[in-house]
């Protein structure tokens, strides 16, 4: 997080349908945990009581009337309690938050997706984040079919995945346009391989994190 908070890192994970995000957040929250960091482990929509009840909305499969706009303001109503109760106060503790999902989904789906345009999101992220953004985005990339079958095997598909395959493809080429508009702040991740090769290319950020938080310490 890049304004006014000094310490705790804020890491988000972001891809298509199935990309393997929740599989990888467990690995990087044990390596990051054995090197003694404090993690915080958390996901959008949702990571607070009210949240998680917004998200259930959202994911609803029976709300196939929600207008394009509500699901985004749903979407900042769920982030600005998030950010409030839970991860600006982490940060303050010096933790890592690490969440599953932020305000770049936000563009990937609703704007990529639904076609909303990039500056009414852009209101809404200045008026609930404030400035705030991740230090690092690990986007979780592969084709979108090879995505989709992953996610189908788990069975009921919630309300986004029972969407077509052209708005994954529009979702996919946001976050790649995502991530080449801010390579600073974006790692991307080839989702597509097997898991150990992913774990191998995660391993690797997470040895250049830990380097890093070496050479602050020692001032
Ligand atoms: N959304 C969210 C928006 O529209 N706007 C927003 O602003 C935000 C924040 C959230 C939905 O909300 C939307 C986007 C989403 O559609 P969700 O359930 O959190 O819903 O959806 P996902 O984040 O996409 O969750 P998934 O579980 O579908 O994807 P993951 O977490 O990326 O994938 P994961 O780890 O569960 O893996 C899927 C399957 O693949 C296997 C796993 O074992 C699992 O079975 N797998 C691999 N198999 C082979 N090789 C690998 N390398 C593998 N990695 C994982």
């Amino acid at each position: 997080m890049n304004q006014g908070i000094t310490h705790g890192r804020f890491i988000t994970l972001e891809g298509g349908e199935g990309a393997g995000k929740t599989t990888a957040l467990d690995y990087l929250c044990a390596r990051l945990e054995q090197a003694g960091i404090r993690v915080l482990r958390t996901r959008e929509p949702g990571g607070t009581g009210l949240g998680e009840k917004v998200r259930a909305l959202l994911l609803d499969p029976d709300h196939t009337g929600m207008h394009a706009d509500t699901e985004l303001l749903l979407m900042f109503a769920a982030r600005a309690q998030h950010l409030h109760e839970v991860i600006l106060p982490a940060l303050e503790r010096g933790e890592w938050v690490i969440c599953d999902r932020f305000t770049d989904a936000t563009y990937a789906y609703q704007g990529g997706g639904r076609g909303i345009d990039v500056q009414r999101i852009g209101l809404l992220e200045d008026w609930v984040q404030q400035g705030m953004q991740p230090d690092t985005t690990l986007l979780f990339d592969l084709p979108v079919a090879q995505g989709l079958a992953r996610a189908g095997q788990r069975g009921a598909l919630d309300r986004f995945e029972q969407e077509q395959q052209d708005f994954f493809t529009r979702v996919r080429d946001a976050y790649l346009a995502r991530a080449a508009q801010y390579p600073d702040r974006f790692r991307i991740v080839d989702a597509g391989q097997a898991l150990e090769a992913v774990q191998q290319q995660l391993g690797a950020i997470i040895d250049g994190w830990l380097e890093q938080e070496q050479k602050c310490s020692r001032g």
